[in-house]
């Protein structure tokens, strides 16, 4: 299934700028499982969706957005984690932004693994800009290094700077290592307190470009109830989008997750919200690539 629909109009992997790949990987959520159901409900709600942007004024369609096969998802975290590197070691290699749907976090260990083994290569650095509600900063989890709440710590381990937004939960050992490591979350509450300070602080510490994981529950639940763990007091859908456009902006992006929806058992505005979401990227990400070039 292709993202907003098969009947779309030319569409084409070698002309396509982004690329996405579903990844229906579950084993580790664990309040309320089901993240596995997540890319084929989300793919089948962005045929709803409105093809053009009345923000941008454009139809991002056009640049290209091709949809591969679902992953083959093994058992383990870490078996996953070897194959979703190597598919998105394939999409940077066709030069095309890739493009996960999720899945539960654990999903993104493989893309920041690859993303930082090409900025090695070409002495590159780079930065993961984390939207949670979690810091996902443990060691282990449930016997896993390769966990959901495992997720930044791998990332730090990978060699990536870290910016965490929307965080209101997480454990005394992980503040701890944040404090060692220099890590400053902007925290919800921040952003409640006073969003453009906060939105400014994000900015500010973006050096080079960036790979972006967005853990839905960074949402408020009153409008994304449908997640593993829905921790109250969470960013609105503008705050989210404003920051994501000044970010796509100011900087080159490298890569983009969507994680962490656990679809309801009937349809519901929660898979809608992920589909606009993913199409509202894209559609940030294609106007600064192509009007800067
Ligand atoms: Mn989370």
């Amino acid at each position: 299934m292709q993202f907003l629909g098969n009947e779309i109009p030319n569409i084409n992997i070698e002309k396509a700028q982004a690329v996405i790949l579903p990844v229906p990987f579950d084993a580790s959520v664990c309040y309320k499982p089901g993240a596995r159901f997540a890319p084929e409900r989300i793919l089948s709600a962005s045929r709803a969706l409105e093809l053009y942007d009345e923000e941008l004024d454009s139809e991002p369609f056009k640049y290209g957005i091709y949809t591969l096969e679902p992953i083959d998802v093994p058992i383990d975290p870490f078996t996953l984690s070897k194959e979703v590197e190597k598919v998105v070691k394939d999409i940077v290699k066709l030069k095309k932004l890739p493009v996960l749907i999720g899945g539960d976090h654990s999903i993104s260990i493989g893309a920041i693994r690859a993303i930082s083994d090409i900025q090695k290569e070409k002495g590159k650095n780079f930065t993961v800009l984390q939207f949670d509600a979690h810091t996902d900063m443990r060691d282990e989890y449930q016997g896993s290094k390769y966990s959901h709440a495992c997720v930044m710590r791998r990332a730090f381990d990978f060699g990536a700077s870290i910016i965490q937004v929307g965080i209101r939960s997480l454990s005394h050992e992980e503040k701890i290592f944040l404090d060692k490591n220099g890590i400053k979350p902007i925290w919800a509450r921040e952003i409640y307190n006073n969003y453009q300070v906060a939105k400014s602080q994000i900015l500010e510490s973006i050096r080079g470009p960036l790979y972006i994981t967005i853990d839905l529950d960074c949402l408020d639940p009153s409008i994304m109830p449908d997640v593993g763990t829905p921790e109250p007091g969470g960013l609105n859908w503008y705050q989210l989008i404003d920051i994501l456009k000044a970010v796509c902006l100011k900087t080159q992006i490298l890569g983009i997750d969507v994680v962490e929806l656990c679809p309801n058992t009937v349809a519901s505005s929660t898979e809608y919200l992920a589909a606009r979401l993913i199409y509202k990227i894209l559609g940030y990400i294609f106007l600064s690539r192509n009007s800067n070039n």
